[in-house]
């Protein structure tokens, strides 16, 4: 794969500000990197007032607007990070990017400005990069002035001359291979006269990747350069992984990316407040999929059987650890394990009991939470308990019961799960 692939790679849009700004080519010129010895770059252009530091941001954000009217120097700073991610549910991939998302970072300059160009490659980088911003006339786009080793930092000044919306990627060797792993974005060189007025503004671009496995195949998913090499993308995504733009998500990223300007209006306040609720669930969000990942792993280790069970999540087979500790030897039977769990009913009456108990409130409470989640994941989603509840249902069963007599059944059947996981470690561990 060459770069002469990467057009075929992407599509980048930017939905309300594209309408009257046409897209340059690939090779549209701007200016040179040699604008480096010249006096622009030596602080001598009489067009170029004051200074200022870029707001960048994240997809679908794009920073303000650019209200001045003059040309400035924009000093933009970005910083080449390796990073693991979600692509989908359940799948992970070592994503190179720009800022540490994909797409990379926005940049938004306007024409005339002279712009200071700061490339870092986060240390724990393995590989080294470098930035074609395609709004650059000179060697590589700039590529050539910004190759950038791990824990290193690079720098370049232009001089943005041609107004445009520009796909910028990394150009190192392989560069299909660093564009498919994430490492391109868009820089907008506003026009002198501005943009026309619009409503709203995004920035939504289009990416390809290449896993190992197939579509939805879960795990860490390594890059595949046979599936690159043969454009045959296992995924093709907006803004980075699957569903980026809808859901939950989109709504918090949407109110993370809000400028509420002066508060002094009741909108103002409330974006401002959304902001920071939608800052603070983003935050949130990250730490408890580091969390599970560490779960995952650590139950992973232990208790493989257990995970195996349908429903049966990170998060239960860590209670259910908790429940059984160092030694499940001394949980001696299921019915134990049961009530340690809070699923034991009680007959109801002292005698004659139709067949109807009472809930048990006492055991452990974490670990009958736990049951019960896998119990309600199981009546959505596992056929042999749909079917069931179908069944008990049409007995005349209230559902309060039903759930408890699955609760019970799970109950039995993770004491079978975890003791032959605790017996397959004894095993290994007698071996040894
Ligand atoms: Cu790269």
């Amino acid at each position: 794969m060459t770069s002469s692939h990467i057009p075929s790679l992407l599509l980048a849009i930017v939905l309300g500000l594209t309408a009257n700004l046409p897209v340059h080519p690939a090779d549209t010129p701007v200016v040179t990197t040699a604008a480096l010895a010249g006096p622009a770059a030596k602080g001598f252009d009489l067009d170029i007032v004051g200074e200022e530091v870029a707001v960048l941001t994240h997809a679908p954000n794009v920073p303000p607007p650019i209200q001045r009217q003059h040309a400035t120097k924009v000093v933009v700073n970005v910083e080449v990070r390796e990073v693991v991610k979600r692509l989908a549910d359940g799948v992970d991939y070592l994503f190179w990017t720009f800022g540490g998302e994909v797409p990379g970072v926005f940049i938004r300059v306007r024409e005339g400005d002279l712009v200071e160009f700061h490339l870092g490659n986060h240390p724990s980088s393995k590989m080294p990069h470098n930035i074609d911003l395609h709004a650059v006339t000179g060697p590589g786009g700039g590529a050539t002035s910004s190759f950038t080793a791990p824990g290193h930092q690079s720098q370049f000044s232009f001089k943005a001359l041609n107004p445009g919306l520009y796909v910028y990627h990394c150009a190192t060797a392989p560069v299909g291979m660093h564009v498919g792993n994430g490492m391109y974005g868009m820089i907008l060189v506003e026009p002198k006269e501005g943009l026309p007025p619009v409503d709203q503004e995004f920035y939504v671009m289009q990416g390809d990747f290449y896993t190992k496995g197939k579509f939805g195949e879960e795990g860490l998913q390594p890059f595949d350069m046979e599936k690159a090499v043969d454009e045959k993308p296992s995924y093709v995504v907006f803004n980075g992984a699957v569903g980026s733009l809808v859901g939950d998500k989109a709504l918090i990223d949407r109110c993370a990316g809000f400028r509420p300007g002066t508060l002094n209006t009741p909108t103002a306040s409330a974006k401002h407040t959304l902001r920071a609720l939608a800052r603070r669930w983003l935050f949130l969000n990250d730490e408890i999929h580091e969390h599970d990942k560490v779960l995952r792993d650590l139950t992973e280790a232990v208790a493989p059987t257990l995970l195996d069970g349908f429903g049966i999540g990170a998060d239960t087979a860590a209670e259910m650890l908790i429940v059984f500790g160092d030694n499940p030897d001394r949980v001696h039977s299921e019915a134990a394990f049961a009530k340690l769990c809070g699923a034991c009913p009680i007959p109801v009456g002292s005698g004659a009991t139709n067949g109807r108990h009472r809930l048990y409130r006492g055991g452990y409470r974490q670990a009958n939470a736990a049951l019960y989640r896998s119990t309600i994941v199981r009546m959505r989603f596992h056929q042999p308990t749909i079917d069931y509840v179908a069944r008990r249902t049409a007995e005349g069963m209230p559902k309060r019961e039903i759930i408890r007599c699955i609760k019970r059944y799970l109950a039995r059947e993770i004491y079978q799960r975890v003791m032959t996981d605790h017996r397959a470690r004894q095993a290994i561990e007698h071996a040894a």
